[in-house]
């Protein structure tokens, strides 16, 4: 037996990554509704071989009959329509920030926690990215040396900000190689081209951005520790698509590169690319389209004593949203409740 499913914000960056994700992981799909702006009423979508037209997301319309709703249409969509959804009897998947930090919500790296699910009641949220290929490469570690704090610098690519962003970046490139003035940023907040921007989102009163921010709240609400420390710098570079994340840990037990080399191997999601000798490390340009968590460079951090730092990588689109998204529906399956 299939799931109707729904997706809402279906013609943006992740949207169009879950339908992929979807097909390309056979969920059991019996109906897929597709929902957007008013803008793309009547846009079509392919699915399995089949066009499927997009439907303007209004408050009229009877959401009735959903078991799945997988949501990336930005955080005020997310408020206004998760809980209409989830009324309407629908299990919401949610890749915003509007519910991740609300104690009555699950917020779920199948790799990490994949038991919350079950507290869902109605709404489940999707971690950020670059907080969910964080903990899917540091829990295995977590779970045999204990980690007391993680000092992250992020290097995050430009589909992190949607689709509008992605062009801001092509559209100042082609400016830049043709000589022509470069368009003012609109998508992000500094010319991104040839560029490296030390902010993403807004500042909060601690100095601190709130993606910078969301790296400690909702690492300590995956892992269920709520001392462990996170000190976050999140910056935007020039690069289409993956996340890259230079990680410092400091453990509560000695863990030597190598031992931490083979709990990685054999960890859930996690590819060890660390050839140094052979000049072998994960780069975005080679894990964009991949579902896995690429780590390397792994040694001995030479500032925490017990600690170890690394290199962190993997798409932002697909591990970082729509495939952990369909992951979490996968788990809503597996323990029947759905
Ligand atoms: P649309 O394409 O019609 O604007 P991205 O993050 O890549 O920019 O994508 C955002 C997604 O959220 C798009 O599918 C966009 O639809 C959708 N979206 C934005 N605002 C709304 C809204 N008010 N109601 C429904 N969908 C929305
Ligand atoms: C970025 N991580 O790369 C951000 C986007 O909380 O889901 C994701 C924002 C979020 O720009």
């Amino acid at each position: 037996m299939g799931y109707r499913v729904a997706i809402v914000g279906a013609t943006g960056e992740v949207g169009r990554t879950f339908l992929k994700v979807l097909e390309e992981r056979n969920f059991p799909v019996d109906e897929l509704e597709l929902f957007a702006s008013e803008r793309s009423e009547g846009q079509e979508l392919t699915f399995k071989g089949e066009r499927i037209k997009v439907k303007a997301l209004n408050k009229q319309h009877s959401f009735k009959g959903i078991d799945i709703a997988l949501f990336s249409a930005g955080s005020s969509v997310s408020k206004d329509y998760a809980p209409k959804f989830a009324k309407d009897g629908a299990v919401v998947i949610d890749n915003s920030s509007a519910w991740r930090l609300d104690p009555e919500v699950p917020l779920v790296v199948p790799e990490v926690n994949p038991e919350d699910v079950k507290e869902h009641k109605g709404i489940i949220a999707n971690p950020n990215c670059s907080t969910i290929q964080m903990l899917v490469a540091l829990k295995p570690i977590y779970d045999v040396a204990g980690i007391e704090a993680i000092v992250v610098s992020t290097y995050q690519s430009v589909s992190g900000a949607g689709a509008k962003a992605i062009r801001e970046l092509e559209e100042q490139t082609r400016a830049w190689c043709r000589d022509d003035c470069i368009p003012e940023p609109k998508a992000l907040p500094k010319r991104i081209a040839f560029n490296v921007i030390p902010q993403i989102d807004v500042f909060t009163e601690n100095g601190y951005t709130k993606e910078e921010m969301k790296m400690l709240n909702e690492t300590r609400k995956i892992l269920h520790d709520p001392y462990i420390k996170v000190s976050a710098t999140t910056v935007r570079v020039p690069v289409f698509y993956g996340h890259s994340e230079a990680v410092c840990i400091k453990l509560k037990k000695e863990l030597s590169p190598e031992e931490a080399r083979q709990i990685l191997k054999s960890a859930k999601g996690v590819v060890v690319v660390d050839n140094p000798e052979k000049g072998e490390y994960p780069m975005a340009i080679d894990v964009a389209g991949k579902d896995e968590v690429f780590v390397g460079r792994i040694r001995k951090d030479l500032v925490f004593e017990p600690g170890l730092s690394m290199w962190i990588v993997a798409d932002n689109i697909r591990k970082g949203a729509a495939t952990n998204a369909v992951q979490i529906a996968e788990l809503l399956c597996e323990f029947a409740l759905v």
